[in-house]
């Protein structure tokens, strides 16, 4: 297989997803069932098509990409349990499916979130397919992601922004406070993918590193611009999801605080930086054209 091919299997992910599952060793039958609901269901895989196509740069073989992929995407779900939890969005749908806390119950649902983020830092500690010093570095790579510096502390300032209004940035900083904490919330773990993926190669050139960092950063604000105008455009049967719930509740959005005319302009520069840069990394890059066309075109 060439690096101008995915090495994402979509089949064999989901197996590797179900392996992680199982080795789990959950104590309560309940509690696993609820993280299965909701790993199991039909996510997209974003982040981790990201992975291995950042990983084609540094010519990374699968098996050291599978638990790193398996690992964001552990993270990536136990976010949407909590995030749908009453005490956040209070959401009752998700992937298209009921969501945990109401498949389940508050608790479980909470509890489910907890153990598949500590099932990701397993998968990727114990994996014999990364080096030492890989791991090492893609555990804090993820957890920076994950915490108060990256997602967590987005989802903090998003929370403050609905429920301490006071608080929130004059009008004239409005867009920078906006950006600010989507490059957090959602932007934080799709940067940690692309980069984290670059680190499973044997190699990785400082120079890579260098062209992928604000790559990932635009990609990242991209998906945000894109989830917006979805929402603010899509019927809850598109979406399998809530929709329009951001706006209703009166949430900043890049489509309420630029309309949509301008959020779509922002999003055509993004595309054509992401292009330019992504043209410079050669042949090797063009899985990575290929998802990030996908996270701009998507329609769900
Ligand atoms: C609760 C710690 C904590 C963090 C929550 C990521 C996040 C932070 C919340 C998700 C809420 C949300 C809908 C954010 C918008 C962007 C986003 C992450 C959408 C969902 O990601 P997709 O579209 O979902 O990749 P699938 O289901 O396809 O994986």
């Amino acid at each position: 297989m060439t690096a101008t091919t995915s090495l994402f299997d979509p089949a064999r992910f989901e197996a590797a997803l179900e392996d992680a599952l199982t080795a789990s060793a959950s104590l309560s039958p309940r509690l696993f069932a609820a993280m299965r609901h909701a790993l199991l269901a039909p996510g997209k895989r974003l982040r981790p098509q990201l992975v291995f196509a950042a990983g084609a740069l540094s010519q990374a073989p699968v098996e050291a990409l599978t638990p790193f992929a398996v690992a964001v995407e552990l993270i990536h779900t136990y976010s949407l349990i909590h995030d749908d939890l009453p005490a956040m969005d209070d959401d009752a749908l998700r992937r298209g499916r009921p969501t945990v806390h109401v498949a389940f119950d508050e608790a479980t649902a909470i509890l489910a979130g907890d153990a598949l983020q500590a099932l990701a830092f397993e998968t990727l500690a114990i994996t014999p397919e990364l080096t030492l010093e890989q791991r090492m570095r893609l555990v804090g790579l993820l957890a920076h992601a994950a915490g108060a510096g990256g997602m967590v502390g987005g989802q903090a300032l998003d929370i403050e922004a609905e429920r301490f209004p006071s608080t929130a940035a004059p009008e004239s900083d409005a867009l920078t406070a906006l950006e600010q904490l989507h490059r957090g919330k959602t932007g934080a773990l799709i940067e940690a993918a692309v980069i984290g993926g670059a680190l499973c190669g044997p190699k990785v050139k400082r120079t890579l590193l260098e062209t992928l960092a604000p790559l990932a950063a635009q990609l990242g604000l991209a998906f945000q611009i894109v989830d917006d105008l979805l929402d603010a455009t899509s019927d809850a049967a598109t979406l399998g999801k809530t929709p329009g719930k951001d706006a209703r509740q009166g949430k900043q959005t890049f489509v309420t605080l630029l309309g949509e005319r301008v959020a779509r302009e922002r999003l055509r520069t993004l595309q054509r930086q992401i292009d330019a840069a992504i043209a410079t990394l050669g042949r090797d890059a063009a899985p990575l054209a290929t998802v990030a066309r996908q996270v701009i075109e998507r329609d769900r």
